[in-house]
């Protein structure tokens, strides 16, 4: 029997120390009402305009992660840059991270539709995808050491196992020298030298060939895996060394989800990846601006804007970007008073 793994509830919009030890330990949490469900409600109802019903042949083109730029941060709906900076959740990581929330940085927000389909199209098709870290395309590094976390990864879920199956597996860690997570963590199609194979069934007849050592430790992997059993807004953390994969969804059916990162301010070798906020601060409808002007100190903070009391605030450079911002609503109040203390 493969175990099924369920939410824990969130009060008072705190992770409890247990559940932060969970997700220090054994690499994954699962929560919910961290976030405000009105507010997920808005972003699901958004969501489910902008990507394709199943059945509708847009969607047979879609076979692996991601909007491929429709819903990422930043976007031209606030709602989503909301729920990505969302007070609560940012506070999670820091307490997951053990930091100040001055300390976090966001790295990637895509929220994305998978659909369930009756077989696999290609080797790098996601229905049914071989166990792995994250790290790869995250990471130019490798993970530290496996108490130092410098990130957390994230997927929100928007829809209901019940209805549409799909659910993510993973892999506990059961103790501080678990075998299976062996250090440094290579055995998986796209480290080293081995190619990218997402498809399980391609990747470990692949591995059996060229990595045969790596193949029959990843069967072990494959039998610890613990279903996530999720809910709408479930949230599950996890890190970009915790083994897990996405599963087949029942065919016919879509899951929403959202995957977000937070890395820690320094670890400068964890990308952002999407194209990031650049360009968005020059569109017609000068959204990132406006979203910008009317973000909290700690959202700013996140994209690395500098909090009150950083070096860079000057009376001339408050003067400055508020005479880039006022005009959108930006308020000076939180940069000058730390001018003045
Ligand atoms: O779809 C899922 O449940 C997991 C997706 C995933 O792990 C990935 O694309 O890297
Ligand atoms: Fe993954």
């Amino acid at each position: 029997m493969v175990m099924r793994l369920s939410a824990e509830s969130v009060v008072e919009g705190r992770l409890r120390s247990e559940q932060v030890d969970q997700w220090r330990k054994s690499g994954y949490l699962i929560v919910n009402g961290l976030i405000d469900a009105d507010r997920l409600q808005k972003l699901a109802a958004l969501a489910d305009t902008v990507f394709p019903e199943a059945g509708d042949p847009k969607a047979d083109a879609i076979t692996d992660f991601g909007s491929d730029g429709a819903l990422v941060f930043p976007s031209q709906y606030n709602i989503f840059n909301d729920v990505t900076l969302d007070a609560a959740l940012l506070q999670a990581v820091a307490d997951l991270l053990r930091v100040p929330m001055s300390d976090i940085r966001l790295s990637q927000s895509d929220m994305w539709p998978k659909y369930g389909r009756a077989s696999s199209q290609s080797r790098g098709d996601n229905r049914d995808q071989r166990i792995h870290v994250d790290y790869p395309n995250h990471s130019m590094l490798h993970p530290p050491a496996w108490d130092s976390p410098e990130a957390v990864e994230l997927m929100i879920y928007y829809s209901d196992a019940r209805d549409c199956g799909g659910e993510t597996r993973v892999v506990p860690k059961l103790s501080a020298d678990d075998d299976l997570y062996r250090y440094p963590i290579v055995d998986s199609p796209g480290i080293g030298e081995l190619l990218f194979v997402n498809d399980r069934v391609s990747a470990e007849s692949y591995l059996a060939k060229v990595a045969p050592e790596s193949a029959r430790f990843r069967q072990k992997l494959y039998a610890r895996e613990a279903i996530v059993d999720y809910r709408p807004f479930d949230i599950l953390f996890y890190r970009h060394d915790t083994w897990h994969r996405g599963t087949p969804l029942k065919v016919g059916s879509r899951r929403l989800a959202q995957n977000v990162t937070f890395r820690l301010a320094g670890a400068e070798w964890v990308s952002t990846l999407h194209p990031g906020w650049a360009w968005s601060a020059y569109r017609p409808t000068q959204f990132f601006e406006k979203w910008l002007a009317r973000a909290s100190v700690d959202q700013r903070g996140a994209l690395g804007f500098p909090l009150p009391g950083s070096a860079y605030w000057t009376k001339e450079t408050v003067a400055a970007v508020t005479a880039r911002y006022g005009g959108f609503g930006f308020d000076p109040g939180p940069y000058e008073a730390a001018l003045n203390s």
